[in-house]
């Protein structure tokens, strides 16, 4: 892994502790909403100041961005443009459920399309601390200590990969709002898989890595992109996947492969066992 990039996860392991420990008093929506139109809550505010800061400061970062701000934020020099969703699932703050935070590393400026990822990586604030990096081609799980002043990553998987068996299945949006073809897909797959979804889009992830399935936010009869963002969500999701030796899709190709037009442009996510994500394309494509 190059020290650059290194460095970025290193900064966003130290600043998960200080997210987490800053929710429990973050709880109140706040009066503006982001730039997709979502209500923020005070911590989706607070993760992305945090963020910001710490990842500006590193020598190597140029660019930052994040769902919760119009625009990017530059600083001199470094080669590194790192997009941010603060705090993924922060609707799941109230009812006390897992959110996460997501990291994108490209090596272009914003928007850029997948495949100039150099890097990509969640941690997941669930009853653990833990992180999921993909680098190199390869994806890693760590568990987030913290410590006094800091926090450190321990590795516990160097090797995350799909199980080859496919065990469950979330998807989000009402199931009227579904398009035709895509639960006619969903009455296929649930006879032999389990239906988990929680909400965030990091734990359902979570569990497909560990257990095998598809998690999806298709595109909605209402909404033809679906809900979740191709620079913040989309693709640093399915570099993830994909290292793990599963595919990702906006439902005709792989989410690296989607060319970005603005910061905030939505896509349909489909990501899961490769067989599974073929099955949704073929059905798709009908
Ligand atoms: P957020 O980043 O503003 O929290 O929104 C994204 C989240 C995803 O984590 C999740 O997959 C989706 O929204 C859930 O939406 P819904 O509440 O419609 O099921
Ligand atoms: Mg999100």
């Amino acid at each position: 892994m190059s020290e650059a990039v290194e460095r970025v996860l290193d900064v966003v392991t130290e600043t998960a502790p200080e997210i987490r420990a800053g929710l429990s008093g973050r709880r109140e929506y706040e009066t503006a909403e982001n730039p997709s139109g979502d209500q923020m809550l005070a911590a989706d505010v607070h993760a992305d100041e945090l963020l910001e800061e710490r990842l500006l400061s590193v020598d190597a970062v140029a660019e930052y961005a994040s769902e919760e701000r119009e625009g990017t934020v530059e600083s001199e020099g470094g080669h590194l443009h790192v997009a941010c969703d603060p705090l993924d699932g922060s609707s799941n703050l109230k009812s006390n459920n897992v959110m996460g935070t997501i990291v994108a590393i490209y090596d272009e400026p914003l928007p850029a399309p997948g495949e100039a990822l150099v890097g990509a990586a969640y941690v997941l604030y669930g009853p653990i601390t833990n992180m999921v990096a993909a680098v190199d081609g390869a994806v890693t799980e760590s568990v987030v200590h913290s410590e006094d002043g800091g926090a450190e990553r321990h590795v516990v998987d160097e090797d995350v990969t799909l199980p080859a068996d496919p065990v469950v299945y979330g998807f989000g949006g009402r199931v009227p709002d579904w398009p035709a073809d895509f639960e006619a897909f969903v009455r296929e797959i649930e006879q032999d898989l389990k239906l988990r979804y929680g909400g965030a889009m990091i734990g359902d992830v979570s569990q497909v890595l560990e257990y095998g399935g598809i998690f999806a936010y298709p595109a909605l009869q209402s909404a033809p992109n679906g809900k979740l963002r191709l620079q913040f969500e989309g693709n640093p999701i399915g570099y993830i996947v994909e290292c793990a030796g599963g595919r990702s899709s906006n439902g005709e190709e792989s989410l690296l492969a989607v060319e970005p037009t603005e910061l905030h442009q939505r896509v349909p996510v489909h990501v899961g066992n490769t067989g599974l994500i073929e099955r949704l394309e073929g059905a798709l494509a009908e």
